[in-house]
């Protein structure tokens, strides 16, 4: 058997970008599926798991080793395709499991595009407008992974079978285009959210009060998407297995795509990769001092805060002002500044909201923050250098130097300097970049709205920083793990949010985050864990509260959070990373699993039963398996500690009585008496005595 793993076109360019940098980049969230479970599923198939995806020279080269197919029928299948004029390319990606690749170059089949889009209309009766360049994309991609299949199935003769799994509608066309072919193929279509949903949320509507109201067509043709609606329904209908991310794109693909997912398959991570054991506490305060660092620089002439007591939170991910639940986050900001400012509370908490926008590089006043800051560290090296080198000779010659004169009136200038160099006039800039869309971009907008401008004042500040983060960045020099690993909150109030992976990422770093019972990953945990918040993950209720409270409700987690201490923090922290396991791909791997059997049971009936396949259905039960391999279910061992504590007292109990049978027995009851009369008589004459005293 043969699984192919067929990703969007753009998301798969975008994973190839990202590699060089990080995986946990919070831009691809499809690109960290298929990365992350690039291991398992090729600890699962060896050699027969084969990713496809587009070809873009330069990643190949930097990120793929080329070599030749191990299999004859790939080979024949992708000569087939070069000699009419394609180009093809074979290689291993070099992530961890090291799949195998084979890359479709669409700028050089573009030319096959009119013919490729007459034939799209005449099997599938989809017509795709000349302008839109991602849909044209998709149908050459769609094309040549069809063709490929054609010529690889003609090889293979039904031996072995082939299991093809699609991501995204922008891979969809390959599986519509074959499933019209008849090419005998189980296929598996795998939705990480709607195209029409995003859209809808995006735009303000109450979509999951009215999840059963859309006019679908019409809303997909007012927004001139159509034609990708119609591609991406298709592909839904067309495969053999549907599957969402979550329970909650599940029900929305429902109503939007009008088919039931047959199976939900959880986005997982590796969790190996970041499980530092007892040392992430240590990383966390070692990337702390990073981000602290940066925060003397960004508030000099302001820092009027102590840094001990200053928190961290953040937001991170693509800019959907409101689906990525930004607007939330900015208005309990305001509502918990007021509660910090009333409280009079010593806290202050400095916000990070990392989303890319539209810039123009790093603005003066941020880079002059820095500037000055080094500025200043120089100076004290500089005149700690000279104190230690004067001392040094006092102490030689035997003498304890007179330490009003050691420094001399030019070490006195130049610290007079520096300090003067770090007085400002303005207030610390709300973000470290010149936005290009400034007057109308949304943060900033609703920042001047809530006035939230980094007073001295004001316990919340703010750092829009409108790019990713890069660790050669000459203002905050971390990559995302590093930055995440040194904030005490992510903080992820999502209105729109299949599954969301940055709090799953906060919480094997063992950093709690908030998230929403909108969210694929906090409903999930919701469903998993018996007290979420515990475990320092904070679930916003977003669907049966009014924004009103939803906002209220987060301002309440954000200030409790402020009011726990350095210990508590700690201890939460611990119990936050002993999540992880539940996120692991060795644990929700077993849903992809389970959809690639059903994909074989329903389009090789003769040759594969599900009943034959020793798979259970996999439903998201409590259990899951941890690192040494004991399946656990979380919510029961929580009862299971509540019947220990019931069992101990019980047993404490039955032990008095058992004693105190026996004393009575010994003694006597007279006596027995006696003896606790006497005792509480003792004691209560003693305390009378230090009455007196
Ligand atoms: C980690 C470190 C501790 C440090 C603490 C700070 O636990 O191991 O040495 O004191 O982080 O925690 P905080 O929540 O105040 O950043
Ligand atoms: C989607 O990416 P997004 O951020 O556009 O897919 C991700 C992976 O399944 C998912 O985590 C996210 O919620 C979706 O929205």
């Amino acid at each position: 058997m043969i699984l192919f793993c067929i990703s969007s076109l753009f998301l798969i360019y975008k994973c190839f970008i990202l590699c060089t940098t990080v995986c946990l980049c919070p831009v691809g969230g499809i690109y960290t599926v298929i990365q992350t479970k690039a291991k398992i599923t090729v600890d699962e198939w060896g050699e027969n798991y084969i990713m496809m995806g587009p070809y873009y020279e330069h990643n190949f080269k930097t990120q793929v080793e080329k070599c030749e197919p191990p299999n004859q029928a790939i080979k024949a299948a992708m000569d087939s395709l070069i000699n009419n004029g394609s180009q093809v390319h074979f290689g291993r990606w070099l992530i961890e499991g090291s799949p195998y690749v084979i890359l479709f170059d669409i700028g050089a089949a573009a030319w096959n595009l009119d013919r490729w889009k007459g034939d799209l209309w005449n099997e599938c009766s989809i017509g795709l407008p000349y302008h839109d360049r991602e849909a044209n994309d998709s149908l050459i991609f769609g094309s040549l992974v069809a063709w490929f299949f054609k010529e690889l199935t003609d090889q293979l003769q039904d031996k072995p079978n082939v299991i093809a799994h699609f991501h995204e509608w922008q891979a969809g066309t390959g599986l519509l285009l074959s499933r019209s072919r008849k090419i005998p193929l189980a296929t598996i279509f795998t939705t990480h959210a709607t195209l029409l949903g995003r859209y809808l949320c995006a735009g303000n509507a109450d979509f999951y009060n009215n999840l059963d109201k859309f006019n679908i067509d019409q809303e997909a043709g007012e927004r001139q998407i159509y034609h990708r609606y119609c591609l991406e329904r298709a592909a839904v209908h067309c495969a053999h297995v549907f599957t969402t991310v979550s329970q909650i794109t599940a029900v929305e693909a429902n109503h939007m795509l009008h088919r039931q997912a047959d199976v939900v398959t959880p986005n997982g991570l590796n969790v190996r990769k970041f499980s530092a054991m007892h040392e992430f506490q240590n990383l966390h305060s070692m990337n702390k001092a990073k981000i602290q660092e940066f925060v003397r620089g960004h508030f000099y002439g302001h820092l009027d805060f102590n840094l001990e007591k200053t928190l961290f939170f953040f937001i991170a991910g693509r800019y959907e002002f409101s689906n990525k639940g930004a607007d939330l986050f900015l208005e309990s900001l305001s509502r918990l500044n007021y509660l910090l400012r009333v409280h009079k509370s010593d806290v202050t908490v400095v916000v990070f909201f990392i989303m890319p926008a539209k810039t123009n590089n790093f603005n003066v006043e941020s880079l002059k923050g820095q500037a000055v800051r080094k500025q200043l560290w120089d100076t004290t090296q500089f005149v700690k250098e000279k104190f230690g080198k004067r001392l040094y000779e006092s102490l030689l010659r035997g003498e304890i130097p007179d330490m009003s004169k050691i420094l001399d009136r030019d070490d006195f200038t130049i610290m007079k300097r520096a300090i003067y160099a770090t007085q400002r006039h303005s207030l610390p800039p709300v973000t470290t970049h010149n936005m290009l869309d400034d007057s109308t971009d949304p943060i900033l907008s609703n920042i001047r709205r809530i006035g939230l401008f980094n007073g001295r004042n004001d316990r919340v500040k703010i750092v829009f920083h409108p790019e990713f983060l890069s660790s050669t960045s000459p203002l905050l020099p971390m990559d995302y793990e590093e930055f995440v690993r040194g904030c005490h909150l992510g903080v992820f109030p999502s209105y729109y949010e299949p599954w969301g992976y940055t709090p799953g990422e906060c919480t094997v770093m063992g950093i709690p985050s908030v998230t929403t019972n909108l969210s694929g990953f906090g409903c999930f945990m919701e469903e998993h864990v018996s007290d979420p918040s515990e475990y320092g993950i904070y679930i916003v209720d977003r669907r049966f509260r009014s924004a009103d409270e939803s906002c209220n409700q987060l301002t309440q987690f954000m200030f409790s959070f402020c009011q726990q201490s350095r210990r508590q923090r700690i201890i939460q922290r611990n119990r936050t990373e002993r999540l992880s396991d539940l996120l692991d791909w060795r644990y929700l791997g077993r849903f992809y699993m389970y959809a690639r059997h059903l994909a074989l049971s329903r389009s090789f009936p003769s040759k594969f039963k599900m009943d034959h396949l020793n798979i259970a259905p996999v439903s998201p039960a409590n259990t899951h398996t941890l690192s040494d391999g004991r399946e656990i279910n979380i919510k029961l061992i929580q009862f299971k500690i509540l019947y220990i504590y019931i069992y101990i007292y019980i047993y404490i109990i039955c032990m008095c009585v058992c004693v105190c049978t026996l004393l009575v027995k010994i003694l006597g009851s007279e006596r027995f008496f006696m003896f606790f009369f006497y005792r509480s008589f003792l004691c209560s004459s003693r305390l009378h005595l230090f009455d007196q005293k």
